[in-house]
């Protein structure tokens, strides 16, 4: 899909302004790597997010600022991440992070306040004032590190919940450039919320940018019933898309579901290797029904309660003994964080458990456990050679994991199962078996259901859920927050008559989307 042009939205009738676009994220889209003879390595990323942004980052010369993944921060890091820049074809902006400002911003506020508390798992948060401390000097370090790049024109796009005070260092610093976010991960219902003691400076500073993109409207709601009720000098108006600051200020609000690149998951899920390696796995497991499970070491993914729903599918119906087989890739993640581990060493007990239980001597094993990342290519021949996918997260921003297994499921034949908790319910609820994470008897079932489904019917829900996820692609995703985000100018530049903002036309297929 061709990228909107973005000059004709910074048009005026007489010259083009080209509006360079600054993205800002934690982490820099490169893996540096320091061999055991202190060289790096060092090569650009290669997510969803970066092949999207990517054209659009070439065109406009754009500039990438971030964390390059290393503490040990010199010269050569810095000749690296150029090195890697020119490869890439745009400019990167490296910031420099001790390892204890790594540890208080990063592990410590991001991710044992913040990621447990957005998730709903407020019992898991540290509420570390030294944390927090950490957290605002490190995002003040980020507004520098923009502000060094920044010329007024540009357009800044900061991404994701290590960053959320942002906008105000940015302000601050007297940057007047427009400011957009988008929260990858879910916004937390206000009761949930409420906990933060730094509720309000957060909420404040997330109005200091101008336009606050989600994932679902569910996060969008969320978002404003905080804002009504934290700040009542504040109203929120137009279909809770617009909100109205005492100064005069206006920020924008809408929901932006994220996609993948589907074409090239479905193309890739073509190729005689990733063919023959997915016939080589269900070779090596001839005649059962391959299930997949395949997600970060996290808490929020629900792998536990998966793995018991799988043992309990076993006993409740042992006519799927030595017919299914479970394939759960884990990829290392957080190691540092206590809970992390725990869940590591929770996991694996569970699977001792239940390969112990039903192992059978003929060679059937229930559980093929892998606790370590995987090629993009040997992932893709996991997805194309399953039958089943199992995304059962207790609350997940959207769940990308979904979307990548449809896309390679290029014979029509796969089963979704999907947690009612993930964004990407929203959008695939019609396609997918629709579970509750948390019951695990409901979960046994639909794992039944799955395994003896019609082909038919098969083939029906995954040409749904194909058909959307190939709609709603990552390109579409850039190009619709981008545009309501320009347009966020509306009043500074001559818009054609029949021009409707995106997110009415958006809102309103999501409206549908939600009532079906
Ligand atoms: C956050 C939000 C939101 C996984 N294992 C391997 C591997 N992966 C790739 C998958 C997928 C990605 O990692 C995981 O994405 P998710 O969306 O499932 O989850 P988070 O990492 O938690 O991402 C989430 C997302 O941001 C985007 O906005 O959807 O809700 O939490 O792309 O393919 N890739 C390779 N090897 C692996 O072993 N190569």
């Amino acid at each position: 899909m061709p990228l909107i042009p973005l000059e004709h939205t910074v048009t005026t009738t007489s010259a083009k302004q080209q509006r360079r676009l600054i993205v800002v994220s934690n982490r820099l889209p490169l893996v540096l790597h320091r061999n055991p003879d202190g060289s790096l390595d060092s090569r650009p990323g290669s997510g969803g997010l970066v092949t999207a942004l990517l054209p659009v980052l070439r065109d406009r010369g754009g500039v990438w600022v971030g964390w390059p993944g290393i503490t040990d921060h010199g010269p050569d890091v810095d000749a690296a991440v150029a090195a890697t820049a020119d490869k890439a074809g745009y400019r990167l902006a490296p910031v420099t992070l001790s390892a204890e400002e790594q540890a208080g911003f990063y592990y410590g506020f991001s991710n044992e306040v913040l990621w447990p508390l957005f998730h709903d798992l407020q019992s898991q948060c540290h509420f570390d004032p030294a944390y927090w401390r950490c957290y605002t000097a490190v995002n003040h370090k980020y507004a520098r590190a923009v502000m060094a790049q920044a010329q007024p024109d540009d357009f800044i796009w900061v991404h994701d919940y290590q960053l959320l005070l942002l906008a105000a260092d940015l302000r601050r610093e007297g940057c007047t450039a427009p400011l957009a976010f988008f929260l990858h991960i879910p916004f937390p219902p206000l009761d949930i919320y409420l906990k933060l003691p730094w509720r309000f400076t957060l909420l404040r500073a997330l109005l200091e940018f101008d336009l606050i993109g989600f994932q679902t409207l569910r996060d969008q709601r969320n978002f404003v019933q905080c804002i009504r009720t934290l700040l009542p000098d504040v109203r929120v108006a137009q279909r809770n898309n617009q909100v109205h600051l005492p100064d005069g200020r206006r920020v924008r609000l809408g929901s932006f579901p994220i996609g993948i690149d589907a074409e090239a998951f479905q193309r890739q899920s073509r190729t005689p290797g990733v063919v023959a390696a997915a016939d080589a796995l269900r070779a090596e497991l001839p005649g059962r029904e391959l299930l997949l499970g395949v997600d970060r070491l996290d808490y929020t993914k629900g792998i536990p309660l998966r793995l018991e729903a799988f043992r309990n599918a076993l006993r409740q119906y042992p006519e799927l003994q030595e017919h299914v087989t479970l394939i759960q890739v884990v990829v290392p993640s957080r190691d540092d964080i206590p809970e992390y581990r725990d869940l590591r060493f929770e996991i694996e007990h569970l699977v001792g458990e239940i390969n112990g239980e039903f192992t059978r001597p003929g060679g059937w094993v229930p559980i093929h456990y892998v606790y370590r990342s995987v090629d993009r290519l040997d992932l893709i021949a996991y997805y194309r050679a399953a039958r089943i996918a199992l995304v059962t997260p207790l609350k997940d921003g959207m769940n990308l994991v979904a979307k990548e297994f449809c896309a390679c499921s290029v014979d029509d034949d796969g089963v979704l199962i999907l947690s009612e908790f993930a964004g990407s319910a929203a959008q695939l609820q019609h396609g997918a078996l629709l579970i509750n994470p948390y019951d695990i008897e409901g979960m046994s079932s639909a794992i039944y259901q799955a395994c003896f489904m019609p082909l038919e019917e098969r083939r029906d829900r995954m040409r749904r859920l194909r058909r959307s996820v190939s709609r709603h692609n990552v390109f579409r995703w850039v190009n619709s927050f981008l545009e309501t985000a320009i347009a966020s100018d509306l009043d500074a530049f001559p818009l054609p008559e029949d021009y409707v903002p995106s997110t009415e036309a958006e809102q309103a297929y999501w409206d549908t989307e939600f009532a079906g």
